[in-house]
């Protein structure tokens, strides 16, 4: 509630700032119908776990032009920044650091034997490198999560956001022992525009570890499903001990920023295909803006795995 901001600069225009907090709000209303999930409260972890993945100056730089804002402004930093997407307001650093808890406290879950996990939070993180804000995101927390993992297991990362997770996949480039698996809209015609493409494959010991498959802007579910099912079976040759999802919803047919063709049931179909890995998953909230749906796309997606789970 704390990081709201009230516009994004497209084209030099202000323009609506399409994530807000009420995605998390109407999500939490649906899932708390069902007496299955328990709700936990984020506990707080050391910053070291960010640092692990993020530099100490971004964080510094975080915290400290955060503190000096005054409520409501919208301030658009010149340094540690890829786009005019990502405006910092008084409660950024607060609300991206929480963000972080709340995965952390998923991930740990997971490391206790748990073996499904949803991290409800915001602002979302994927378009975060490790010292630069974009795209609605400022810290990566499915890397946070990812990195706390690998020092359990193999940590495999499945991104379904509508854009390419361009932090992700730059922070784990050069590794072998985290996954990074991607489908999303063409990067020559969306967003983030400069990275997303089939060709990157990782580099040095990240040969082979990272994998793109950029969609055609007005995927429907056939074609979505079928890469999909490809996607996951090269997770499967991974043998991970852990899958982190980053889950985006604006890959929804009626979403304001997206292009896909995907309908509400549809997302429990891609639930049941990413349940039938049998790993044990921690869901991470990326994006997905059409707020009147969330709750019911949510909640197929959380049915759906849930079912093979
Ligand atoms: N007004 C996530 O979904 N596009 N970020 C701005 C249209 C930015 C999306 C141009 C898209 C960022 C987490
Ligand atoms: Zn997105």
């Amino acid at each position: 509630m704390v990081h709201a901001p009230s516009y994004e600069i497209y084209d030099g225009e202000r323009s609506s700032y399409p994530e807000v907090p009420d995605r998390i709000e109407t999500i939490a209303t649906v899932l708390r119908k069902y007496r299955q999930h328990t709700f936990v409260s984020p506990k707080q972890f050391d910053q070291k776990y960010i640092e692990a993945v993020h530099h100490k100056n971004y964080l510094r730089y975080l915290r400290k032009r955060s503190d000096v804002l005054k409520t409501d402004s919208n301030f658009f930093p010149s340094y540690f920044m890829t786009d005019t997407y990502a405006p910092m307001t008084s409660g950024t650093f607060s609300a991206a650091k929480e963000a972080a808890d709340i995965v952390l406290t998923g991930a740990s879950f997971l490391v206790q034997g748990e073996k499904l996990v949803y991290s409800l939070c915001r602002p979302p993180g994927h378009h975060a490198d490790a010292s630069s804000m974009g795209g609605y995101c400022y810290i990566n927390n499915a890397a946070v999560a990812a990195q706390f993992l690998s020092q359990k297991g193999r940590a495999a990362i499945l991104d379904i956001d509508y854009h390419h997770g361009n932090g992700t996949q730059h922070m784990f480039y050069d590794r072998s022992d985290i996954l990074y698996v991607s489908l999303h809209a063409d990067p020559s015609r969306k967003y983030p525009y400069i990275s997303g493409f089939r060709d990157e494959i990782g580099i040095g010991e990240g040969k082979g570890y990272n994998k793109n498959y950029s969609l055609p802007l007005h995927t429907s579910g056939n074609i979505y499903r079928s890469t999909l099912k490809k996607g996951l079976k090269y997770i499967q040759k991974f043998i991970p001990d852990f899958l982190i999802v980053s889950a985006g919803f604006d890959t929804y047919m009626h979403d304001p920023i997206g292009g896909f063709k995907l309908e509400v049931s549809f997302y429990q179909k891609i639930g049941q295909d990413i349940a039938s890995l049998s790993l044990p998953t921690l869901l991470i909230q990326e994006g997905g803006y059409c707020v009147k749906d969330l709750g019911k796309i949510a909640e197929q997606f959380v049915l759906g795995l849930e079912e093979k789970a």
